[in-house]
């Protein structure tokens, strides 16, 4: 595989509801689509970074710069017999996961198209269908909320997963529970308490919850430990496993007992696959995240999800739940047992709207590394002057690392 093109763009969707964590209430998102071509095959990425550095120190405004600066001259031109290849390639690049996973993952959808696959098979998946959970945000009352559990419970779902914060968290699950009964049912905070709440966040223990997602802090392996030690229910992190080595920390720390597993957190489906195959080898189980992705990258979610380690219901829900119309067609559907299908189609194995991608575009930028395409600006790029992109950005400003990415 040799990638000749590689486009970004970035993409503005108003969601259906809006999403409150303890961070903040989005009613939009902003997100980059990463489109690679081989040979008029095309492979598509999308980066889970968001507008603002709130959930992780990644924005898009990181991701773009880190792609088209230190990314796309790494991988543009070069021959990768396989896309595990491509994290090692950009071993020089500390941090920026979300960045190196969006192309690598549009590299896996690239590799299985061209061999006529879908990408579950390619990734070792062995599920034909997933189990679909959903994560219920922070609401302006009880009454919004339990109205939205009973809604996913009808659904199907199966497992419901609400956002807490302090100030909203022990009266809430007490009432989800009262209404409910014994529902499949978990917390997340998003970092929002610190060791001093454990007497506080103990409390939970009587709710019997399948677990609690990323109670405190997103680098604090050690309070995690202590706070696993003081309670009954299951902690599992999410922010805090943003590389396998720390996830083998944590889990020889004691800090969680499940792993959330989002590929745009740790740099894409191959470092998934090796964070999947340590928590098995450990008997920690993992679940699939989820970050309000487009069809785009929930198509992605559900093919990694088909793994045998994803035993839990994760975070990938309906299309309908978070875009109308989504960027795929068809659109992802849960079916009325709670699962979604994954799909057998070569690749992501959905049809891509490029339509309405078009639409939603804020912003464009294509980095080609074919010689026949090198035009006079491009020849000036070779003897390592600065380029520019055809991006209407006024900070674009693609240089080549190795002096091989040249715009178009
Ligand atoms: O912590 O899992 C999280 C969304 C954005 C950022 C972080 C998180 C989430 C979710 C939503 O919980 C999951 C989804 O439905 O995509
Ligand atoms: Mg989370």
């Amino acid at each position: 595989m040799k990638i000749e093109r590689l486009e970004l763009r970035l993409l503005k969707l108003p969601l259906v509801h809006f999403f409150e964590t303890s961070f903040g209430r989005v009613h939009e998102k902003q997100f980059l689509i990463i489109r690679v071509e081989e040979d008029g095959t095309a492979g598509f990425g999308e980066c889970v970074a968001d507008a603002d550095p709130y959930y992780s120190a990644e924005t898009n405004e990181t991701a773009w710069h880190i792609i088209s600066d230190f990314i796309a001259p790494r991988v543009l031109g070069v021959g990768f017999a396989h896309p595990k290849e491509i994290f090692p390639a950009l071993k020089a690049i500390r941090g920026h996961n979300m960045a190196k996973a969006a192309v690598e993952m549009a590299a896996w959808d690239l590799y299985a198209r061209q061999r006529g696959e879908p990408l579950a098979a390619a990734l070792g998946g062995t599920r034909e269908r997933i189990g679909s959970g959903v994560s219920i945000g922070i609401q302006d009352s009880l009454r919004d909320l339990a109205s939205k559990v009973e809604n996913e419970l009808a659904a199907g779902y199966r497992r419901i997963k609400i956002k807490i914060k302090p100030g909203w968290d022990i009266e809430v699950v007490t009432s989800i529970r009262h209404q409910f009964g014994a529902i499949p049912l978990m917390v997340d905070a998003n970092a929002a308490y610190t060791i001093d709440d454990a007497d506080h966040l103990a409390r939970l223990d009587a709710f019997d919850l399948m677990m609690i997602e990323q109670p405190l802090d997103y680098d604090d392996i050690a309070d995690h430990a202590a706070l696993q030690r003081r309670l009954r229910t299951a902690v599992c992190l999410d922010e805090s496993i943003k590389t396998v080595h720390a996830a083998r920390d944590a889990i020889a720390a004691g800090a969680c007992r499940i792993i959330n597993i989002k590929p745009g957190r740790v740099g894409g489906f191959a470092e998934s696959i090796r964070l999947h195959d340590l928590c098995a080898g450990h008997g920690v189980p993992v679940w699939h995240g989820g970050m309000l992705e487009s069809g785009i990258g929930r198509a992605a979610n559900i093919h990694l999800a088909s793994l045998p380690n994803f035993s839990l219901p994760g975070d990938i829900a309906a299309s309908k739940r978070y875009f109308d119309p989504d960027l795929v067609d068809p659109p992802i559907e849960v079916a009325a047992d709670g699962t979604i299908g994954v799909p057998t189609a070569p690749g992501l194995g959905v049809t891509i709207r490029e339509d309405r991608v078009a639409r939603a575009t804020l912003r464009h930028s294509v980095l080609s590394a074919r010689a026949e395409s090198v035009t006079p600006l491009a020849l000036s790029l070779s003897k390592g002057e600065p380029a520019h992109d055809e991006a209407n950005h006024p900070n674009a400003h693609p240089s080549t690392g190795s002096g091989r990415a040249v715009s178009t």
